[in-house]
């Protein structure tokens, strides 16, 4: 083991950059060719590799430090014998784009005061070979400034500008994103009036080959780091579209499909550091949950009814502003299906009806809801899944082993909720009796807070008004809810002819993150069989 000292590489001719970000820490374990710092100069930033593997033992630069070629960056723990100049080894960091040089094309002109068109070429890249073109900053057709980027080219150890530096219209692109470049490579074709370019440039930019065209300098922007893509799809955060970061943050936030315009930079001038592209994706996330959690606002039409006709306006009551705001949330933020089956309830009646003969001395009615109560619990026993909750973050189910069922009751004021508690413990006739307690609470506005809390699955029951089948919408945090219509004589075939059977139509709504429509078809199913055969639900 040894100790060794790493220095700033050749830096392509620049003087002075600042240490802008530090990638490692003492104690890190750094492979070769993995990033230790990162570095900006006025023209690009750029990574600084480590040209061994090894531990970093001391970091030698702070960010804000201002280094040059050869400065000391860091000492390393290394296996082996000391290196004498790591900076040697070190593979030349050039990154630095020498002022771009727009060629006019050969069948251009240049006659003072009418414009021409040029070719743009990629310009000197200190080295560089074949660096891919990252960001298209311009559309075609695109009056651009002078100093405008034009693209952004990035190589594994820096990213870089390419702006133009005169004003014109972009003509064409003659590159598309993804495509490696190289120095003199033509990238666009721009159209430029004469009058704009200074005469000053174009002399002392001619090159002797184009002695009748004239030769159009567009250094690079000294001062203005990359600029990021064009027309964000939201407001962006730094509406200049100019974006200040390093190769690494704008390779992760490309793998994220992040508009880095939208993201604000802590670092040195506004850079954009990880820690603020990470810090950007959290608050996105958590945006999109809390909109997801918070219901939508309930809001009517503001059209003027009153132009087609008399129209008058009722206060809604409490329970149904309230009942209006679950649906909402319910219907927004559950994938909800509902599963359609029918029960053949005809024995069951003929019980029903003789146990309600019974019963009736003691007060109690027993209507076809009881015996639906009980087949759901024997239901949710075999599908549990139904009778339970999505967990806070999504990925867990909460299971209950609790089985209230709360029914809806239909009331002058809206619809409530009342629960039967623990209905597992009690038979049919006790089911009768609670329910019909409960919705008679309901409808005289005497039921107390605790006996709308805590149901884990729901019954809507229509079926002592009409219809064939409905969608109950789920209530949540439930996943699932029974909505029964009006049970009918129906003509079954029984394999010789048909037969005049009574059948229930059952309708399960189910949030279908849960439960899956096979499972749904089953449980169904299933409590269609229970309500089938009396004997299943008095067992
Ligand atoms: N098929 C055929 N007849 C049915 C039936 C069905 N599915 N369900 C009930 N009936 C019959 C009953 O047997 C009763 O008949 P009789 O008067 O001859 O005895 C009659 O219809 C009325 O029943 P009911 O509605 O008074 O009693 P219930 O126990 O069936 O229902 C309750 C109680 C509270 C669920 C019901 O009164 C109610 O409020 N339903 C509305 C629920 C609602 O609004 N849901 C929509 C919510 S939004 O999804």
């Amino acid at each position: 083991m040894s100790q060794t000292q790493i220095a700033v590489p050749d830096l392509g001719g620049m003087e002075e950059v600042e240490v802008i970000e530090i990638c490692v820490q003492p104690g890190d374990s750094v492979g070769e060719e993995e990033s230790l710092v990162v570095l900006e100069g006025d023209k690009a930033s750029m990574e600084v590799p480590s040209p061994v593997a090894g531990v970093v033992h001391t970091l030698l630069v702070k960010v804000g430090d201002k280094v040059s070629t050869d400065s000391p960056l860091a000492l390393m723990d290394v296996q082996g014998p000391a290196e004498a100049s790591v900076s040697e080894l070190s593979e030349p960091v050039k990154a630095v784009p020498a002022p771009l040089q727009a060629v006019p094309a050969e069948q251009s002109s240049t006659i003072a005061g009418a414009s021409s068109t040029i070719d743009v070429r990629v310009p000197d890249l200190g080295g560089l070979d074949s660096v891919e073109i990252i960001e298209l900053s311009a559309a075609i057709g695109d009056e651009l400034k002078a100093e405008t980027s034009l693209m952004v080219l990035e190589s594994d150890k820096a990213s870089m500008d390419i702006p133009v530096e005169q004003a014109g219209t972009l003509l064409s692109f003659t590159v598309k994103l993804g495509d490696k470049v190289s120095e003199g490579d033509v990238i666009a074709t721009m159209q430029v009036t004469t009058a704009n370019v200074p005469a000053s440039v174009i002399s002392a930019q001619k090159t002797p080959s184009q002695d009748a065209v004239s030769s159009v300098s567009a250094a690079p922007v000294a001062d203005k780091p990359v600029t990021a893509k064009a027309a964000p799809s939201s407001a962006p955060t730094n509406p200049s579209g100019v974006v200040h970061t390093g190769p690494a943050v704008r390779k992760l936030a490309r793998e994220m499909g992040i508009d880095l315009t939208q993201v604000s930079g802590t670092g040195p001038k506004k850079r954009i550091l990880k820690e603020d592209l990470l810090g950007f994706v959290k608050q996105k996330v958590n945006s999109i949950n809390q909109a997801v959690a918070a219901p939508v606002g309930i809001k009517g039409s503001n059209e003027d009814f009153s132009r087609f006709g008399d129209i008058s306006e009722q206060p809604l009551s409490k329970i149904k502003q309230i009942t209006a705001k679950n649906m909402v949330a319910s219907w927004t933020t559950i994938p909800q299906v509902t599963q359609f089956d029918e029960a053949d309830i005809t024995d069951l009646e003929i019980y029903r009806k003789g146990e309600m003969q019974s019963q009736l001395p003691k007060g109690v009615k027993v209507s076809p809801l009881a015996f639906i109560l009980k087949a759901c619990v024997k239901a949710l026993q075999k599908y549990p899944q139904f009778n339970a909750s999505l967990g806070p973050n999504g990925d867990t189910l909460i299971l209950k082993e609790f089985y209230n069922l709360s029914v809806a009751v239909d009331t002058p004021d809206g619809l409530m909720v009342p629960v039967i508690k623990q209905a597992q413990a009690k038979g049919v006739v006790d089911l009768a009796r609670e329910s019909s307690d409960l919705a008679k609470l309901a409808r005289d506005k005497k039921l107390p807070m605790d006996a709308m809390m805590g149901a884990s699955f729901t019954i809507s029951s229509l079926g002592g008004i009409g219809g064939t089948a409905f969608t109950p919408i789920v209530n949540a945090p439930q996943v699932a809810i029974l909505g029964v219509s009006k049970a009918a004589y129906k003509p079954v075939w029984n394999g010789s002819s048909f037969e005049p059977r009574l059948m229930l139509p059952l309708c399960v709504s189910y949030d279908h993150r849960v439960i899956d429509g096979a499972q749904a078809a089953l449980f169904t199913r299933y409590l269609c069989q229970l309500l089938s055969d009396v004997r299943h639900l008095l067992l």
